[in-house]
């Protein structure tokens, strides 16, 4: 069998696997974004299907005004006894919870509290019993993975918490994960942080609780000693043996502009590599250790067929599950039909730490080219290139009386101005944006003919610049500063990638 990674693609980091039946189910961070937490379906392991979020409600979801990069950050999903956890942080609270589903595609429960610090949260089940793990740090300050066990019905701590391991001495211990395969406990982790230097690395134990014996050639996985290699940053993942008993590892991982210094702009991705094991009970994962663009697992005979091209249009996403919004948004001011949305703008920008009126998809492929007719009304309507409240790009249109202005305008950190401007005596324009892996170009079309508008890099979008934890948004927002309450209406939107 033959696949390319990442296999999930744009802003899905920090991914978490598990098996109900013969489905695979995979959770990622979401950090601001309303809904929180998304849930992908697969029934092979490398193609995946969106289908609903574990955190659709403000009462489990408290993140307004928390800064981009806040919030949610990694999760973990686990099945046991017929019943879906899914545990994660909002690191803007310092708080540990998890929620529960009997029912996958519906709505889960509110938080239950977990009061052991650290994040990177996950649940190990065993008999009757249940355990929380997190990542944390000993008296000295070094880093480890903690474990207690827990009343799974209440959150209630039933023991102290107890170190379990201190990993290989790698910076930012994180992502741990307790299994037991046959007569081992296993216990896996990452470090280096979320960046180049990422990497996974193991131990084992006959005890849960330990001590666990260092894997001989951690680290398992990792690309950091690939320079120039389009995949980078390999880490933070989890296990899953599928219904056929072949073994996986989905992990995160980011694509990088090769250009010096490299940079990345869509945000950290899900990929998946075999798991294989050796005789002497260690395993290993990928091939010899490396995480990679084009994948072959020869023990496996059925063809995977993976199409990324895609035609996105109103009709063609789902409001419900391929949107989403910056922080608990007001749904008043939003009206979604499968042909176009409308939006009143509020007094709330791109650059605030609030909920603008801001819909988005996240940017999924260096290539693009988007359109869109826009009926702004008396306020600012456009579409935004979003990494965060300080690194955005957008092209505006701004309602008048007989015209519209289209405008582009960039905000880099403390920088911020407009590129181009015009007039169009209409009151709509329909704007486009075309992207490769170095620029967003921008036009307006005007009477049948194309009106170049400029162009800016994606560099200045990118996780090096901008710094966080997010992926470039794809969004539509409006402003009014007045708030006048006028809608601005979107319609006829192409979004195509081949
Ligand atoms: C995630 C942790 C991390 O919880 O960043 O750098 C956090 N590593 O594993 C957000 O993705």
């Amino acid at each position: 069998m033959k696949y390319n990674n990442p296999v999930v693609r744009g802003m899905y980091p920090d991914p978490s696997v598990c098996r109900a039946g013969d489905k695979y189910y995979m959770v990622c961070s979401s950090f601001a974004l309303f809904p929180g937490v998304p849930i992908f379906e697969s029934d092979n392991m490398i193609n995946w299907k969106l289908i609903g979020h574990c955190l659709t409600r403000e009462s489990q979801l408290k993140v307004n005004g928390v800064s981009c990069s806040g919030g949610i950050f990694a999760p973990t999903i686990r099945f046991n006894k017929g019943r879906f956890y899914m545990v994660t942080t909002n690191d803007s609270l310092h708080e540990n919870f998890y929620v529960y589903t009997d029912d996958i595609y519906g709505d889960w429960s509110e938080p239950i509290t977990v009061e052991q610090d650290g994040i990177d949260p996950s649940l190990y089940f065993e008999g009757d019993k249940s355990y929380f793990i997190s990542n944390g740090s000993d008296e000295n300050g070094i880093g480890c993975i903690q474990m207690c066990e827990i009343d799974i019905e209440t959150g209630k701590k039933l023991s102290d918490t107890k170190i379990l391991w201190h990993g290989t001495g790698g910076r930012y211990l994180e992502a741990p994960h307790l299994y037991r395969f046959g007569d081992w406990y296993y216990l896996l982790e990452a470090e280096g942080g979320t960046e180049y230097g990422h990497m996974v690395n193991y131990s084992r134990s006959k005890s849960m609780w330990g001590p666990f014996e260092s894997y001989p050639h951690n680290p398992v996985l990792t690309n950091r000693n690939l320079g120039g290699y389009l995949l980078q940053g390999a880490g933070h993942g989890d296990i899953v043996e599928d219904k056929e008993g072949n073994w996986w590892f989905a992990h995160l991982a980011f694509r990088q502009i090769d250009r010096w210094l490299t940079f990345h702009h869509l945000g950290r991705e899900v990929c998946v590599e075999p798991l294989r094991w050796g005789e002497d009970g260690w395993f290993t994962i990928g091939n010899d250790g490396i995480a990679g663009i084009e994948v072959e697992v020869p023990e496996i005979s059925n063809d995977i067929v993976q199409d990324f091209s895609y035609h996105k249009t109103f009709d063609t996403l789902d409001w419900n599950k391929d949107w989403c919004y910056l922080r608990i948004p007001n749904k008043g001011n939003y009206k979604m039909t499968d042909r176009n949305v409308s939006l009143r703008g509020s007094k709330y920008t791109l650059s605030d730490l609030a909920s603008p009126t801001f819909i988005a998809l996240r940017q999924d492929e260096f290539t693009m080219e988007l359109s869109c007719k826009i009926r702004p009304g008396r306020q600012e309507a456009g579409i935004s290139l979003y990494m965060d409240d300080t690194h955005h790009y957008e092209i505006v249109t701004e309602g008048g009386d007989e015209q519209v202005r289209v405008s582009v305008r960039y905000t880099i950190g403390c920088v911020s101005g407009e590129i181009s401007s015009m007039e169009l005596m209409k009151k709509k324009a329909t704007v486009q944006i075309r992207s490769d892996a170095l620029y967003y170009y921008f036009s307006v079309e005007a009477d049948g003919e194309i009106i170049e508008l400029g162009k800016l890099e994606t560099r200045y979008l990118s996780s090096e610049v901008a710094g966080g934890f997010t992926g470039v948004l794809i969004g539509l927002y409006a402003v009014d500063r007045e708030e006048q309450g006028e809608w601005a209406k979107f319609s006829k939107l192409n979004i195509i990638h081949n």
